[in-house]
C-alpha cells in the first residue's frame, strides 16, 4: 500500500546556475507531487558537512564540500504518495553515467561530482534532513 510521505530534496548549485530549477520542478509535479515548501539559499561549510559526514572519509569529500558551497541551492519539501522512493527514480542512478534517459540526472547531470539533484534516501534520512534544512516544522 502507498504511503504519504514528506521527503527533502535540494536542487544543487549547478543547476540553479544553469536555469535548470523549472523544468526539475515540473518533472517532480508531473508525477503528482506536491511542493510543500521552497527557498533559495547558500549553504555554509558546516551545514554541508553534516549532511555529507557518511561520505567523510571519501577522497572527494572535499570537491563535495566545495561544489555545495559554490552557489545557491533550491531546498525544498515534497510530499505525496510514496514520495521517498517516487523521488529517487524520478532522479536517477547517482552517477549521471548509470542514470536512465528520462531520469532528472540522466538528461541534465553530466557528472557525478555535479549531479543537479539530492534527495533523502529513506523515510527516517528524510525527517533528519527536513528538520537539518528546515527546522522544526
Ligand atoms: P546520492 O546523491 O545519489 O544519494 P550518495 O549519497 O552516495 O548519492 O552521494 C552523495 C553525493 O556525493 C552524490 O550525489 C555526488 C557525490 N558522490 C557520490 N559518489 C561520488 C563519486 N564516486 N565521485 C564523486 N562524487 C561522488
Ligand atoms: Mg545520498
Amino acid at each position: 500500500m502507498a504511503n504519504f510521505e514528506k521527503t527533502f530534496i535540494m536542487i544543487k548549485p549547478d543547476a540553479v546556475r544553469d536555469r535548470k530549477s523549472g523544468l526539475i520542478i515540473d518533472r517532480i509535479e508531473r508525477c503528482g507531487l506536491t511542493i510543500e515548501r521552497m527557498e533559495k539559499c547558500e549553504l555554509n561549510t558546516e551545514l554541508v558537512e553534516q549532511h555529507y559526514a557518511h561520505l567523510a572519509d571519501k577522497p572527494f569529500f572535499g570537491d563535495l564540500v566545495s561544489f555545495m558551497t559554490s552557489g545557491p541551492v533550491i531546498k525544498m519539501i515534497v510530499s505525496g504518495l510514496d514520495a521517498v522512493a517516487k523521488m529517487r527514480t524520478l532522479m536517477g542512478a547517482t552517477n549521471p553515467l548509470d542514470a536512465a534517459p528520462g531520469t532528472i540526472r540522466g538528461d541534465f547531470a553530466h557528472d557525478v561530482n555535479e549531479n543537479v539533484i539530492h534527495g533523502s534516501d529513506c523515510l527516517d534520512n528524510a525527517q533528519i534532513e527536513i528538520e537539518r534544512f528546515f527546522g522544526q516544522a
